[in-house]
């Protein structure tokens, strides 16, 4: 007798019935593989659709194995049960040189075939492409910064020639010699490959675009990178995935009860005609030329999101929607009152750079300290004060 195909009831099982098993357990395992479109979202770039060719490719085998261990699991609680007076012992089996062998041999083929498969794709999401749009992101507690860089070419497409721009604009600008831009969302168009590199101010954070299939960390004192190459037009929600503090909630794209986005989202445009025309020549054109009256300047500042001011502070004429400090929107009334021997001006530029210095009653002291020197994080040039500060002023409602 052969205990490996012979059951307690003396029933065997025939090679057929074997086969037979095996197919519908590998069918299933398919047909719950070809459930993935509907648990996972839309497939937004092309790396999306080789991680879901992975994750699919896994399903099925999980599927597979799940169906095998549950249906013999299944038929062993219904045929092999003790039936009633039966108090034997079953058959002593001793070893199954064949059974330890292919259950050995095919986890092993399985996890090699993975192993390359999984590389595979690994290889060609980090890769090199032609023609990539590098775009700088910046996390920091609670926000992140897209910082776009203007090329010599694209100022001539903007009709602007460099020794056209004034002494001022290159002093607040130019940085290392390039013309950048900060916006608080990231746009592209589809068919742009996109190298994304990650930079953070303080701790950790990471950096996850659900719909493109990225994830990456962003590490303290490094620079780390991903890249992704957009194949469908949309808006997509850009989400912190490190739990980073108070506010780490507010590091994810929303929609307020109005329909408009707040925070981070990624914009993919339908060609590169449309991005250049609604997205990059209105923001460049914003910084090339920016407005005299500061107080104008210091709302184009804080609306470009060049600060993460927005996810710690409500102020509704920029959409802002943070609770981890004082709402803003009545700041111009109470400035001048605030702290004994400052002026409204003093008051709040001092809430700038020294936030330690005086902490608003009720409030912790989580607010980062906003430098005049380049050298140091959270970089904020005395123009860029001043003119926030001249904006925050007129900003008395109620
Ligand atoms: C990480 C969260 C955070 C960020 C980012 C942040 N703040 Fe604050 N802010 C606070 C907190 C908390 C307080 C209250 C405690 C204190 O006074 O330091 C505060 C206080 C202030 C005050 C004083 C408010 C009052 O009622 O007196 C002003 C003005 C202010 N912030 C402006 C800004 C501006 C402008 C930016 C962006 C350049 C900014 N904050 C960025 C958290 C933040
Ligand atoms: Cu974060």
């Amino acid at each position: 007798m052969n205990p490996s195909n012979t059951n307690r009831s003396g029933t065997s099982v025939s090679l057929v019935q074997i086969v037979i098993g095996g197919i519908l357990i590998i069918a299933g395992g398919f047909f719950i593989g070809t459930l993935t479109p509907n648990i996972v979202p839309v497939e937004g770039s092309a790396e999306a659709q080789q991680v879901d060719g992975l994750f699919r490719f896994m399903l099925v085998i999980g599927a597979a194995i799940f169906l095998l261990v549950n249906g013999v699991l299944a038929v062993s609680i219904i045929r092999f049960r003790a039936r009633a007076n039966d108090y034997s012992d079953g058959p002593p089996i001793q070893g199954n040189t064949t059974l330890e062998f292919v259950w050995t041999l095919i986890p092993a083929i399985i996890v090699t075939v993975l192993t390359l498969y999984a590389y595979s794709v690994w290889n060609n999401i980090t890769s090199v492409k032609p023609n990539e749009q590098v775009v700088d992101v910046t996390g920091q507690r609670f926000a992140w910064t897209f910082t776009y860089d203007v090329t010599e070419a694209d100022l001539g497409d903007l009709g602007v020639a460099r020794e056209q721009l004034s002494e001022d604009v290159n002093a607040s600008f130019v940085d290392g010699g390039a013309l950048t831009f900060n916006y608080p969302q990231l746009a592209t168009w589809v068919g742009k490959p996109v190298h994304v590199q990650l930079h953070t101010q303080d701790v950790n954070h990471a950096f996850w675009i659900p719909g493109m299939r990225i994830k990456q960390d962003l590490l303290a004192g490094r620079v780390t990178d991903i890249r992704f190459t957009p194949i469908e037009a949309g808006v997509y929600r850009i989400v912190c995935a490190e739990l980073c503090g108070s506010g780490h909630g507010d590091m994810a794209g929303t929609v307020d009860a109005n329909g408009n986005l707040r925070g981070a989202w990624l914009i993919v445009y339908e060609d590169e005609e449309t991005y250049m025309r609604e997205f990059y020549r209105p923001e460049a054109q914003n910084v090339l030329f920016p407005p005299e009256d500061p107080v104008a300047l210091g709302r184009q500042i804080l609306a470009a999101g060049s600060y993460p001011c927005a996810s710690c502070h409500v102020l509704s004429d920029l959409g802002w929607q943070g609770n981890v400090g004082p709402n803003l929107d009545d700041i111009g009334n109470r400035a001048a009152t605030r702290r004994g021997g400052f002026t409204a001006e003093e008051y709040l530029a001092n809430s700038i750079r020294h936030p330690g210095e005086y902490v608003v009653p009720g409030y912790g002291n989580l607010m980062p300290q906003f430098n005049p020197d380049p050298a140091l994080t959270n970089y904020m040039p005395d123009d860029h004060l001043n003119a926030i500060v001249a904006y925050l002023l007129t900003q008395q409602a109620g």
